[in-house]
């Protein structure tokens, strides 16, 4: 089995830990006029990958996605998922890298649409997102309930393509791109928040770009 590039995680790490200081507080404009966020930068002619050094293959077939924590589990294959109500979103999309792409062209399940299938219990206040790669990312529901959430499988019309996250990731806009899990493996309901792979090694809990929130301190 592969393993996740240390090297590539401890230099972003150590960069998130040289950036505390910077951003937000420094006397710019928040939030900033105008769609692109402070200190991001507009790419047209591609869309950018990142990733731990791997790139889970993972095919359709044997994809499978798990929900569980503090909600009856459940299991989805990819036939139960693809049957589930579709929409298709134009939005766009800001890493903490500081590039920026505008009117990506997505398809897939609406958190509101998944969530309603569920059984999550009333104590249930944060998620955690579980990337085949091992990767986690943490959200609390309030900030799954905003508009343009969602579970995606296709973008530009074709299937979501493996370096970016497929067969199936996540995707939350309004917040910088680490948020949105690739190669989703699981959806993990919990009592309280828990920081994630890359919330714990520096970077914000949060992630807002408008008031760019990059890094944070633990
Ligand atoms: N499973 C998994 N999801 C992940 C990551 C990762 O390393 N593993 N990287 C995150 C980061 S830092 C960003 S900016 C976005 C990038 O998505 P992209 O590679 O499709 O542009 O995916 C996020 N989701
Ligand atoms: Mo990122």
């Amino acid at each position: 089995m592969a393993e996740p590039n240390e090297k590539l995680i401890d230099a972003k790490q150590n960069l998130a830990k040289t950036r505390v200081l910077q951003g937000k507080g420094l006397g710019r404009e928040y939030p900033a006029p105008g769609r692109l966020p402070p200190g991001q930068k507009l790419v047209t002619d591609s869309w950018p990958v990142l990733d731990l050094g791997l790139q889970p293959e993972i095919p359709q077939d044997m994809w499978l996605l798990k929900v569980s924590g503090l909600a009856t589990e459940r299991t989805f294959k990819w036939e139960e998922f693809n049957a589930l109500p579709q929409t298709e979103l134009i939005t766009d999309f800001h890493c903490v890298t500081t590039w920026s792409i505008y009117d990506a062209n997505i398809k897939g399940v609406l958190w509101a649409d998944f969530i309603a299938l569920l059984k999550v219990k009333p104590e249930a206040t944060h998620v955690m997102f579980h990337g085949y790669d091992g990767y986690t990312t943490n959200l609390p529901l309030t900030e799954l309930a905003k508009p343009d959430v969602a579970l995606i499988h296709s973008f530009a019309g074709k299937p979501l393509e493996r370096v970016h996250g497929g067969p199936v990731r996540m995707w939350v806009p309004q917040l910088y791109g680490w948020k949105s899990a690739k190669w989703l493996k699981g959806i993990e309901f919990m009592p309280k928040d828990k920081r994630g792979f890359w919330e714990v090694r520096g970077y914000h809990n949060h992630g807002d770009p408008w008031t760019e929130q990059r890094y944070s301190q633990p």
